[in-house]
């Protein structure tokens, strides 16, 4: 059996949005640019997906969302380009993120503090939680921007993006969140908060690869990255990837008609797999289930390496993940568990499992049963086990 828990990473194109992409390979592959009937042909049904994505965010007219070629492209375009229009004019010199945002903001951020911005790592809880309120700790008339992801992509997290939003309005900052994870999983609203700039990426939320999306308010700007043409409005030149576009309106459309099913149904097996997981002696969730999405579980079994656990997991044909896809080929400690002070032997230990519209029972099932031989058979071999003194054990 192959079982695919591995969602946060990324997630099977829906059928239906491969079909809606199809004729924008071979027959309709004009460049909407081009004069001819070739090019034009495409506008409706360009039209028609920006429709949606519009809708599922209920963005107002006037706001801008601009197509980009990923969550990483997008977060990287906010930072840069506060850089350049707030920052380098001497207007502001501060930002503030959260210390578990995915790597592309991280990076981004310790690039501009290497050109001499002050930046602030905002701590979280010890259930892996940002708390609105340490924002007002840090947050100053010289903060240019926070950006705070609404939900984080290892745990599962939901973090108070509007309370930091209203925060950010008081005191004449920019927000900016990294919606990646919360595509599809929590009813998204941009006319409900303060935000200023919102990313999304297609592939989380079964729609391709290499297509993904920033939200704009309109009395916000950015310096464009890309200059050449006059696509997005000048924004973002570069010849529009249709079938991505097209694909990413199917794939929006259908994560908001799929927000019930998301929040019971996946839920429902995800809670089964945390019990049965749990009855698993020696093991830990640190995120409270009422504070997280649906689908997404981390768990640390005591004593065993994650990467043991998944090479296990992985013979076995079941995907899951150690922490994000972009640094699992290091043998770091999951990032989440570093930040809430783990001790070193847990923060080795812990394995994401992230579902989907597609998981399903039997997968499920299957996968208990894989993970407790597994448990067994690596505790079996692991000297740090044996040797944790009893008194630990039960302690994070
Ligand atoms: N932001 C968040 C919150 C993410 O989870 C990811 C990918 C990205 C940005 C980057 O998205 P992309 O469109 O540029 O690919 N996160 C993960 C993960 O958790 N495991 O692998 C990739």
């Amino acid at each position: 059996m192959r079982v695919y828990l591995d969602n946060n990473a990324t997630t099977i194109v829906d059928p239906q949005v491969k079909l809606a992409m199809e004729p924008f390979f071979c027959q309709m592959y004009g460049n909407p640019n081009s004069l001819h009937d070739f090019g034009s042909e495409t506008h409706p049904y360009l039209k028609i997906a920006l429709e949606k994505i519009y809708a599922a965010l209920n963005v107002p007219k006037e706001d801008s969302v601009i197509v980009t070629s990923c969550a990483t492209e997008s977060n990287n375009w906010v930072f840069k380009s506060v850089y350049f229009d707030y920052i380098l004019s001497g207007r502001k010199n501060h930002i503030i993120v959260s210390e578990v945002e995915h790597p592309s903001v991280i990076a981004a951020a310790k690039h501009l503090e290497s050109l001499g911005v002050k930046v602030t790592y905002l701590p979280i809880n010890s259930e892996g939680i940002i708390e609105a309120n340490v924002v007002k700790d840090f947050i100053t008339d010289k903060t240019a921007l926070v950006s705070v992801m609404w939900v984080n992509n290892e745990t599962g997290a939901i973090f108070p993006v509007k309370e930091i939003a209203a925060l950010c309005k008081e005191k004449g900052a920019l927000f900016h969140t990294d919606a990646v994870q919360a595509i599809g999983k929590l009813p998204i609203n941009v006319q409900d908060f303060d935000v200023d700039y919102l990313t999304f990426s297609a592939h989380k939320f079964h729609g391709p690869k290499g297509v993904g999306g920033l939200y704009m308010k309109k009395t916000k700007e950015l310096t464009p990255l890309f200059h050449g043409g006059s696509q997005m409005g000048g924004y973002r030149s570069g010849t529009l990837n249709v079938p991505g576009i097209v694909g990413m309106g199917k794939a929006m459309e259908q994560a908001v008609d799929s927000l019930d099913f998301e929040i019971h149904d996946v839920k429902e097996l995800r809670d089964h797999l945390e019990d049965e997981l749990l009855k698993i002696k020696d093991t830990f969730v640190v995120t409270p289930r009422q504070k997280r999405v649906s689908n997404t579980i981390l768990i640390s079994f005591r004593g065993i390496e994650g990467e043991a656990m998944l090479w296990d997991l992985n013979r076995a044909g079941i995907a899951a993940s150690t922490g994000s896809a972009c640094a699992s080929e290091d043998l770091e400690s999951n990032p989440v568990m570093e930040a809430i002070g783990a001790a070193e032997d847990l923060a080795h230990t812990a394995i994401r499992f992230s579902l989907s519209r597609y998981t399903t029972r039997e997968e499920i099932e299957y996968t208990i049963g894989v993970v407790k031989k597994a448990v067994e058979r690596l505790r079996g071999i692991s000297s740090s086990y044996a040797y944790t003194p009893k008194s630990h054990k039960s302690e994070l």
